[in-house]
């Protein structure tokens, strides 16, 4: 296995590029990182179109995301919100290899997921207002985006929850001889859960007959909320954790989208050819608070915050760009301006439409029939 530092690597970058994160997701506190090992070298040769096309979706999630954390700080966005600011390039890289018929499962902070898949950013800053043309009529919320139609199976507030639901999924799409595979996010803190275990018992072992096509994408962040990986478990590598069932791995430079590509393409080929089950562990790091709510964040301290951000994956595909002459300064500023403007809409929808009406309470929250909820 090559191994390659990946953590102050790269630090020619600008402090600021790519970092458009607002001040108020800066945090307080003390903490460490330590450097992280990788398989492969990083980068391939993507076309530059393609590449710009990654910029834009990271540009896309990482302006949304500074909206709705905003939204929920004024109060318009009830319920919890955690955002995916700086972990961009760990969902933008693996859907960019999602295929029709597939499937995504993941946790609560599932907002690129949903976008990335192509669902409406009106629709989904709607459904974190609880209005009733969010994505599901308002009654989902930040943690719960379904949009099943483009493959998006949910947002699961449960840590570790949805893991055994898309194992099955996975073992469905073969049982029902599709060609289709499954996109499981999960995050580093989720894998400490019994249910964790007892899934990837599973798929090791109905991938055996090669009769559950499902990638594990492990978004280690380095937390769970205010928990580092070395707080949570003596065996940090994640990876190797699936080793226990069977299940092939391999870890990622996380902060790096070209790398992330590279191995989507080829592990979601690999997964869909044998319906066996692999696992990547992309190392990468929220440069937000866990939640939308958290501003004291007594767990890390700013230098550590401070170099991650060295590695912003926006900054490091901009800086990409512009050295290989694909943009200039202009042009990646017109693409913010755009998604800024589109996203300023999404946010002006979300506050204007309307809430759903009284009668639809019980109505899609079991399943059956309505009348009987809320019947003598
Ligand atoms: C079963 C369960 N236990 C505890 C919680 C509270 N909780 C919410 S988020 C979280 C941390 C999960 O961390 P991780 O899986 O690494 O995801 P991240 O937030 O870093 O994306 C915890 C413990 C929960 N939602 N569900
Ligand atoms: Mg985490």
């Amino acid at each position: 296995m090559l191994k390659s530092v990946i953590l102050l690597a790269g630090s020619y970058l600008k402090e600021e590029r790519g970092d458009f994160v607002s001040e108020e997701n800066e945090n307080n506190g003390n903490g460490e990182v330590e450097a992280q090992d990788t398989q492969g070298e990083g980068s391939v040769a993507t076309s530059t179109d393609r590449l710009t096309d990654l910029y834009r979706n990271m540009v896309l999630v990482r302006t949304f995301e500074e909206a709705c954390q905003k939204g929920f700080r004024q109060g318009k966005v009830g319920g919890y919100t955690h955002v995916y600011i700086g972990e961009e390039a760990v969902a933008t890289g693996f859907l960019d290899a999602f295929k029709d018929g597939d499937k995504v499962i993941t946790a609560y902070r599932d907002h690129p997921h949903a976008l990335l898949l192509g669902s409406d950013p009106k629709e989904v800053m709607a459904e974190l207002y609880g209005k009733a043309t969010g994505l599901v009529k308002g009654k989902g919320g930040s943690m719960h985006l379904f949009d099943v139609e483009r493959g998006m199976m949910g947002g699961y507030g449960i840590v570790g929850g949805h893991i055994p639901l898309g194992v099955g999924m996975a073992y469905a799409q073969r049982y029902q001889e599709t060609e289709s595979i499954t996109q499981l996010f999960l995050g580093d803190g989720s894998m400490s859960q019994g249910a964790f275990h007892e899934a990837a018992n599973l798929a090791g072992l109905w991938g055996k007959g090669g009769m559950c096509p499902v990638v594990f994408i492990v978004e280690n962040n380095q937390y769970g909320m205010g928990t580092s990986v070395e707080r949570t478990t003596a065996m940090t590598d994640l990876a190797a954790k699936f080793d226990a069932y069977g299940i092939e791995n391999e870890k990622v430079d996380g902060m790096d989208v070209e790398a992330v590509l590279e191995v989507a393409e080829r592990v979601t080929e690999q997964v869909r050819e044998s319906g066996k089950p692999y696992a990547v562990e992309a190392l990468t790091y929220r440069t937000a608070p866990h939640g939308a709510a958290d501003f004291m964040e007594k767990y890390r301290d700013k230098e550590e915050v401070k170099e991650w951000r060295k590695r912003d994956p926006i900054g490091l595909l901009e800086q990409k760009l512009l050295d290989s002459d694909t943009i200039d300064e202009d042009g990646l500023q017109e693409i913010k301006d755009e998604y800024k403007e589109q996203i300023d809409e999404a946010v002006k929808f979300a506050d204007e439409s309307e809430e759903p009406p009284i009668e639809e309470l019980y109505t899609d929250v079991y399943s059956g029939e309505d009348e009987y909820m809320g019947e003598e």
